[in-house]
């Protein structure tokens, strides 16, 4: 039968590792409480230039190409007194503070406009207008063209996102 004996230098090398072990875990538990709670940042607003077209969808000039539109565009149709145009994009998504530049192109000869709550914009044929518009309130804000005969469906939407939603959301991805 062998017979062993535990050496008091065994003990003391048992002892540091045990004594390193532990400081990792603690180490461990620590690094995990600081990713659960990140500093919070507040959301710094941004300039952002935004381009929006007006596109003719279903206008007089087609109905040679679009025979339909005779009837559409006759007296009872369904497109009487009306234009179908588009803004495109129809939907801008900005968040709360941001300063939007606007260039708005109208490429063909009818006017337009771009009208938000407060924001009124006037777009002569085949030219580019600029605007600047500050997203000061979160929320969805409609656009509209205010020609009548383009009404009600020339329009679109503004989407302004909660500044306090958008640092939320940063602070999540950067987990
Ligand atoms: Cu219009």
């Amino acid at each position: 039968m062998r017979s062993f004996t535990i050496s008091a230098s065994w003990i003391a090398r048992a002892a540091s590792a045990l004594v390193a072990l532990a400081a990792f875990a603690t180490a461990l538990a620590c690094s995990g409480d600081r990713a659960a709670t990140p500093a919070p940042r507040a959301y710094v607003p941004v300039s952002r230039t935004i381009t929006v077209t007006t596109v003719p969808l279903l206008v007089k000039e087609q109905q040679n190409l679009l025979p339909f539109l005779k009837e559409d565009f006759a007296k009872g149709g369904v497109l009487e007194g009306k234009e179908v145009y588009a803004f495109s994009p129809s939907t801008i998504t900005v968040v709360e503070g941001d300063t939007i530049h606007f260039v708005l192109i109208n490429p063909e000869d009818d006017v337009h406009s771009f009208v938000l709550p407060d924001l009124a914009v006037s777009m002569p044929g085949q030219t580019t207008t600029k605007a600047t518009y500050v997203a000061k309130r979160a929320g969805i804000e409609p656009f509209v063209c205010a020609v009548q005969a383009h009404l009600p469906m020339m329009s679109g939407q503004l989407v302004v996102l909660p500044a306090s939603a958008m640092a939320s959301a940063m602070a999540a991805a950067a987990r």
